[in-house]
């Protein structure tokens, strides 16, 4: 019998990899996927069309919908990915950010069990819960989310991960996963949004873009990397929770940085705050700030101790800083260059 997987959010950047690499493994993958008025499987592409995958419509807002793809799919093994996930917006929408966030997994947690007891669940939690806490952080390190999304992931975490499985003895572990990019990131997350703009540049296509605050650090990784970390956590004899990492922190000005020479553009940085600038070789002003950008409380530091999943899952990455910069840059420009 093959194994049948159910992944929420399988339209997005880790539904995306992680589809194909359980289709790869032989699996049977059902997709919950919201009605949307764009066309949402545009990352799927060819996977569609593969034998192993279905495709239920639904919404974590919406019980009925979860409880009809459960019976029909009888997963084996859960991936809970579906999110509002940009914390930018998670401070304009909080409701909406916490009804899908956190209710969201309540009511996939209380379908599953009536469906499946014997279910196996994980739950994409997220480094944003540290929040102001001190790096490097562990699965001892303390939460102190400072963002509308970072506390309602916290919640889920707390209540329905933590709860079902010591209460209730759910099989179900949180993967509290550091940022991680690819060519298929949305566009709106900072890595994306540079490699796109640097692109567009390169070609001609646009002058100049602005980004908000440079000096925050993220501990970036491969989003094809993270995703093999939530199916091994899955095959663990008992569930526990993982955080998944690199490790390694750079600040977002080191991204442009990297991407821009990904790209052969050389920087030069000038003046400072909200005057800074960026320049071209040729002294052409190419990027600028923009205080529209900053958030209203951000995370300063995140940078990850993945000690525990290298340890016992035998994970770590494989794609470096560098590496992912250039790979997103370079898909990018490939891409744009044919549209132009
Ligand atoms: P993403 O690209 O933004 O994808 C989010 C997915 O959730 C999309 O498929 C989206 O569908 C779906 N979705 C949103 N609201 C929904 C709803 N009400 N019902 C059903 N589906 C809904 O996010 P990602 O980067 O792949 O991240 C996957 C998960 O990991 C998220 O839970 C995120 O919070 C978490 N996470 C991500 C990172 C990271 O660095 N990427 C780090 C830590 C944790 P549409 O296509 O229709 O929009
Ligand atoms: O790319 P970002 O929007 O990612 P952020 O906020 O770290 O969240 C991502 O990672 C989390 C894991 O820690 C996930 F849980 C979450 O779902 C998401 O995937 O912003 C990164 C940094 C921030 O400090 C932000 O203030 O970049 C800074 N930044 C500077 N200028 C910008 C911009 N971010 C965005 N999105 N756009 C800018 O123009």
């Amino acid at each position: 019998m093959k194994k049948r997987a159910l992944i929420t959010g399988i339209t997005g950047q880790d539904g995306s990899y992680l589809a194909d690499y359980l289709l790869g493994l032989g699996y049977e993958v059902w997709g919950l996927v919201r009605r949307t008025s764009l066309d949402p499987m545009l990352r799927l592409g060819e996977l569609t069309k593969h034998t192993g995958m279905h495709i239920n419509y639904g919404n974590l807002r919406d019980s009925g919908t979860l409880r009809f793809a459960l019976e029909e799919s009888k997963p084996d093994e859960i991936y809970n990915l579906a999110a509002q996930s940009d914390v930018g917006i998670s401070f304009k929408c909080p409701d909406e950010t916490m009804e899908i966030n956190y209710h969201g997994l309540g009511r996939l947690v209380h379908e599953a069990v009536r469906v499946r007891p014997d279910v196996r669940i994980y739950q994409a939690s997220t480094s944003e819960m540290f929040g102001k806490t001190k790096p490097p952080q562990n699965e001892l390190s303390s939460f102190q989310p400072v963002s509308p999304y970072g506390e309602a992931k916290l919640l889920a975490h707390e209540h329905f991960v933590k709860g079902y499985r010591e209460k209730h003895g759910l099989f179900i572990c949180s993967g509290i996963l550091f940022n991680h990019e690819s060519p298929h990131r949305g566009e709106h997350f900072v890595t994306r949004k540079i490699t796109i703009s640097l692109s567009k540049i390169k070609l001609g296509m646009q002058d100049s873009f602005s980004l908000g605050n440079l000096e925050a650090k993220r501990d970036w990784g491969f989003a094809g990397d993270y995703i093999k970390a939530m199916h091994l956590m899955l095959g663990r004899k008992t569930p526990a929770d993982y955080v998944i990492s690199t490790g390694i922190s750079h600040t977002v000005r080191e991204f442009v940085e990297a991407a821009a020479r990904a790209l052969g553009i050389n920087l030069s940085w000038s003046g400072s705050g909200l005057d800074e600038v960026a320049r071209d070789d040729k002294g052409k002003v190419i990027l600028t700030i923009n205080k529209e950008y900053y958030r209203p409380n951000e995370v300063h530091h995140l940078m990850g101790d993945s000690t525990k999943a290298r340890t016992e899952l035998g994970w770590s990455p494989e794609v470096t800083f560098d590496g992912l910069a250039e790979m997103m840059a370079k898909a990018d420009y490939e891409r744009l260059s044919k549209l132009r």
